[in-house]
């Protein structure tokens, strides 16, 4: 990939990380989240007559001299499947390092962190608020409004993303839709056991 030159400004939009082909872009449709839901059945339900675009992202990972910034931005789609919103798959930094901004743009959304320690929170998001994630927490991202949820993120380089364990153990909160808006309900699939095995 093209290496960007330092210094630059980029507007804080999809649009513009998408026509300055601005990093790396990725995306993530119903298929590629299949066990990212505990409605296995809802799922299969939707991809029997589409494939929906659930997230899409784009990573500028710093590769140039000295100590840099990694930076991105994620546009989740507003969307349910049965009654779980749509959300990231959700990751943890290798060996725990690196700590992560998330700066909010657009929408609202629930910010659910973990640590194998055992440590769990679940923060609100709303536009123009910033978010410290530590290194040693997982995190996902859930889009519980109407439009999308659009955030900025930014990190050290040279992080590696570690999406396993989440595949199979999920993160200890589901977020659902409950009679006035999302609720948070205990993912009866989570195992804390399972990560104690993990460092
Ligand atoms: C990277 C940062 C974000 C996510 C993005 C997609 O450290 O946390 O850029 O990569 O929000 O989420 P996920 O879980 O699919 O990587
Ligand atoms: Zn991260």
């Amino acid at each position: 990939m093209e290496q960007i030159q330092i210094p630059f400004s980029i507007p804080m939009t999809p649009e513009a990380f998408k026509s300055n082909k601005f990093g790396k872009y990725n995306l993530r449709k119903l298929i590629d989240m299949k066990d990212h839901y505990s409605d296995k059945s809802a799922v299969e339900k939707i991809l029997i007559n589409e494939n929906p675009i659930v997230y899409e992202f784009w990573e500028n990972e710093y590769s140039g001299p000295g100590r840099g910034l990694s930076l991105g931005l994620t546009c989740i789609h507003p969307g349910k499947v049965g009654k779980e919103y749509y959300q990231t798959k959700g990751h943890f930094h290798v060996d725990n390092k690196g700590d992560e901004i998330y700066n909010v743009i657009q929408g609202e959304g629930l910010l659910l962190l973990y640590s194998k320690a055992g440590k769990q929170e679940e923060i609100r998001m709303l536009p123009g608020s910033l978010y410290y994630i530590p290194g040693t927490m997982a995190h996902r991202t859930v889009n519980t409004g109407i439009s999308n949820l659009v955030f900025v993120s930014i990190w050290p380089p040279f992080i590696d993303h570690d999406y396993e364990i989440i595949v199979k153990n999920g993160f200890p909160k589901l977020v659902v839709e409950g009679p006035d808006g999302a609720i948070l309900t205990e993912n009866p699939s989570f195992n804390y056991a399972l990560l104690k095995t993990q460092t």
